[in-house]
């Protein structure tokens, strides 16, 4: 029976695959034991692959939305007539007229990596955004300031550390964010089995806090104070080690100032940790043999963001751990898009532009994400009037999406490239579907460049195509041809991917890649500073200004911090990624959907004992955006006075056609997050944290509003 090997391209994991089919069916999908990064892992999401690749809502030809529902066109009709729209909107109201938001799938999809460059510089609009400003940017611009790169990101050396912090990460669950590390429960295991010790920061106790040697609950978005207290603590008592980055780097005296007055007793009542667990934690950390810190989503979509993500890299820097075995370290991918793109000056721009209505920053060229409603709605020069979406579902991914959702209504034209009819793409005149998953090729340009091993693999496409179905990149090159009226080089992806294997650090060929289909190892992670760093001098600067004033605005803000339980909104609602979700758009596999409902509101006991609320009640959720109705779960996991929600729920919108999903629909987080709580140094969402109040859904005041 033929097997087919590929790494899958749901999660960042990119767990390798072993498919057993025979006549174009698929007998079963297993992890590939051969697979040099995963080692055998996989999750119950690769099953769904082929869910997908059979799901019969999927599109697979352009539709057009008519009055009657939507209907079938051919897709030279489709791109005339997207272009044709764009254009005419272009031409009343000027290039910015057009906005263009791109999702989360497109960093998954090697076409879409390698073509999506071209067709927004074809599209000429300054109104760009993406998912990024949802989720990691504040990663981005932290290693734009300090390694000269926004790309060149430190990842956690699991497989050799003996001590490893994780704030506001679940990787458990999430199998891994900027860190590819498939199997991350093996790794974890490893840390322990080596005498070392994982300890989980997070306000609830999660899958991976459970397994770990120690967890703490902190409250939401005061993640800053924690690491500026540990800092502070092993600045005072001697504790830095800078060992060979001493000499390249800059402004150790002005961290020291930062964090002056950030004791552990001072923040301590802040955070709802105890002084002496805070001290404890910066002497463990600072004196293992080795150590990393790694902060993700918890550490990144909060108020501060930015500073969190700098205070991590400062505090691998002063304990010796950056650049080094068991620390945080840099990759080196075959296809080395940073050093790329790096050695031609993109290295990544942060604050060169405003955005028009909330002066928000703009980051190489996006905006962030949460300015995009009002960009639409807000009269004036440069509003957007047309929109284009291209493997992103905002509607139910970016904060206060229910006021996205009225605005895209009002647009003048709107296109998407997207395999589904579902809560945004229903907004579009067009939509252009592309081939997906099994039915195309892959090798992974960013999560290689992420991965906590050096590896390479290329997965050619399980199936073929057919005839009338389009790739993501065939769309993309489709119509920037039509945009920019000029002929397209004609290249397709293969040949740029063995350019740049060719060009790259590790001299590969796709042919050696193709004779390899379980993939490639290429080694463990290296030492590289200072060679690798973009930075002028190579040279880190460890307290640049950005961040530095930053904590001014921390310590004013913490002169408002309100008593909580007497204000009108005494919970924060954090959010929670499910192992059988991935965001939101893979709840239309019957096999993922099984088993008891799994959108509802965790609280802790006390908290719905107080409230005078059950387990299994419906409950009303209310913030300063809108409310909405849920069930409650009680659950003593949960920090008491902190709620959670999962994202990527709230398939009960008409005329969003995917059965399966329709039938669990669940209520959508983001029509109570604020698209105004940004983390304001670098405009990413603030999720975390959001003030709301729960009421037992019958004596609710008010039934739904929003602004
Ligand atoms: N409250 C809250 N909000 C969040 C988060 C949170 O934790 N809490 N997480 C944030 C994060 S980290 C992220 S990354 C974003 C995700 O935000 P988005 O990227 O906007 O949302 P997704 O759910 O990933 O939607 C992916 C879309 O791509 C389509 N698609 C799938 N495969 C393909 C393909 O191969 N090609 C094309 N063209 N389309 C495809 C799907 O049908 C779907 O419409 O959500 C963010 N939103
Ligand atoms: N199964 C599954 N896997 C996924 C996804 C998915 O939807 N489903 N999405 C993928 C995507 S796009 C991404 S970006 C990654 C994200 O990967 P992770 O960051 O590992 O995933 P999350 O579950 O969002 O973890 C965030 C954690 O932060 C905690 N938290 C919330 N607020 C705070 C805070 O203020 N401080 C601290 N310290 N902790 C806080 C939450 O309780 C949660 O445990 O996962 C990826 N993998
Ligand atoms: S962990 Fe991610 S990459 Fe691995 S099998 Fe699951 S969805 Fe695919
Ligand atoms: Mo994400």
């Amino acid at each position: 029976m033929p097997t087919h090997y590929r790494a899958c391209n749901l999660c960042e994991a990119i767990c390798g695959l072993a498919i057993e089919h025979e006549n174009g069916k698929i007998l079963s999908i297993r992890g590939d034991e051969k697979d040099p990064l995963s080692r055998g892992h996989i999750c119950p999401k690769a099953v769904a692959l082929q869910d997908i690749y059979e799901d019969p809502d999927r599109l697979k030809y352009p539709v057009r939305r008519t009055a009657a529902g939507w209907e079938r066109i051919s897709w030279e009709e489709a791109y005339d007539e997207v272009v044709t729209n764009l254009r005419k909107v272009q031409g009343k109201h000027g290039r910015d007229a057009i906005g263009a938001y791109f999702g989360n799938p497109n960093v998954h999809n090697l076409g879409s990596m390698l073509f999506s460059g071209p067709f927004t510089k074809a599209l000429g609009t300054k109104n760009r955004f993406s998912a990024t400003s949802a989720d990691q940017l504040p990663h981005h611009v932290a290693a734009l300031t300090m390694f000269g790169h926004g790309l060149l990101l430190p990842i956690p050396d699991v497989s050799r550390t003996h001590f490893m912090l994780i704030i506001g990460a679940n990787p458990l669950v999430s199998n891994g964010s900027l860190m590819t590390a498939p199997g991350f429960a093996r790794h974890m295991k490893g840390i322990q089995e080596r005498g070392g010790t994982v300890v989980v920061i997070d306000p609830r106790r999660t899958e991976t806090a459970e397994k770990a040697d120690a967890h703490y609950f902190i409250r939401p978005g005061r993640d800053a104070l924690l690491l500026l207290a540990m800092i502070h603590t092993i600045i005072k008592e001697g504790l830095v080690k800078l060992r060979h980055l001493g000499p390249i780097l800059t402004g150790l005296e002005q961290v020291q100032e930062a964090a002056d007055g950030f004791s552990p007793e001072f923040v301590a009542p802040h955070i709802g940790m105890e002084a002496a667990a805070i001290r404890r934690l910066a002497r463990d950390f600072a004196q293992s043999p080795s150590a990393v810190c790694y902060g993700r989503m918890g550490a990144s979509t909060q108020a501060y963001g930015g500073l969190c993500q700098w205070l991590i890299n400062v505090l691998n820097i002063l304990t010796g751990n950056l650049d080094r075995e068991g620390g945080a370290m840099f990759t080196q991918p075959a296809f080395d898009q940073v050093g790329f793109t790096g050695s031609k000056g993109k290295t990544g721009v942060f604050g060169r532009r405003r955005s028009r209505v909330s002066s928000l920053p703009e980051y190489s060229g996006e905006f962030p994400v949460a300015a995009m409603a009002e960009e639409i709605l807000t009269p004036g020069d440069g509003q957007i009037r047309a929109m284009v979406t291209v493997a992103g579902n905002p509607v139910l991914s970016t904060p206060n999406g229910r006021q996205l959702d009225k605005a895209m209504a009002g647009l003048e034209f709107m296109a998407a490239i997207d395999i589904y009819i579902n809560e945004t793409t229903r907004h579009a005149n067009i939509i252009l579907p592309p081939t997906t998953g099994l039915e195309t090729e892959h090798y992974d340009i960013i999560f290689h460049l992420l991965a906590v091993h050096n590896t390479a693999k290329y997965s050619p496409p399980l199936f073929e195509k057919e005839p009338e179905q389009r790739h993501d990149w065939q769309i993309l090159q489709a119509l920037t041809e039509r945009l920019s009226g000029q002929p397209g080089n004609g290249m397709a992806p293969q040949p740029m991917l063995d350019f740049a294997l060719r060009a790259g650090p590790h001299r590969l060929s796709l042919k050696q890649l193709i004779a390899e289909p379980h993939g490639i190892g290429l080694g463990p992670l290296q030492p590289c500073l200072p060679e690798r760093l973009f930075t002028p001098d190579k040279k880190i600067p460890l307290a640049p200004d950005i961040f530095v004033q930053n904590i001014s605005r921390l310590k004013e803000d913490m002169k408002n911090w309100a008593e909580i339980d007497t204000c009108d909104f005494p919970f924060e609602l954090i959010g929670r990624r499910q192992l059988r979700s991935n965001n939101s758009w893979m709840h239309n596999a019957q096999r993922l959907m099984k088993g008891k409902e799994r959108c509802t509101l965790l609280i802790h006991p006390d908290d719905a004992r107080k409230k005078g609320i059950t387990g299994g009640q419906e409950v009303q959720v209310v913030s300063t955006t809108g409310a909405i109705r849920i069930k409650a779960e009680l659950s003593s996991d949960m920090m008491p006075g902190v709620v959670s929600i999962p994202h990527g729920w709230g398939h009960g919108l008409e005329r969003v056609q995917m059965e399966v999903a329709r039938a669990h629909p669940g209520i959508s987080i983001n029509d109570v997050t604020d698209h105004k709580r940004i983390d304001r140094l670098t405009g990413n969402a603030a999720f975390s944290g959001v003030p709301v109040r729960i009421e037992p859904a019958g004596e609710a005041k008010v039934t739904a509003f929003f602004r």
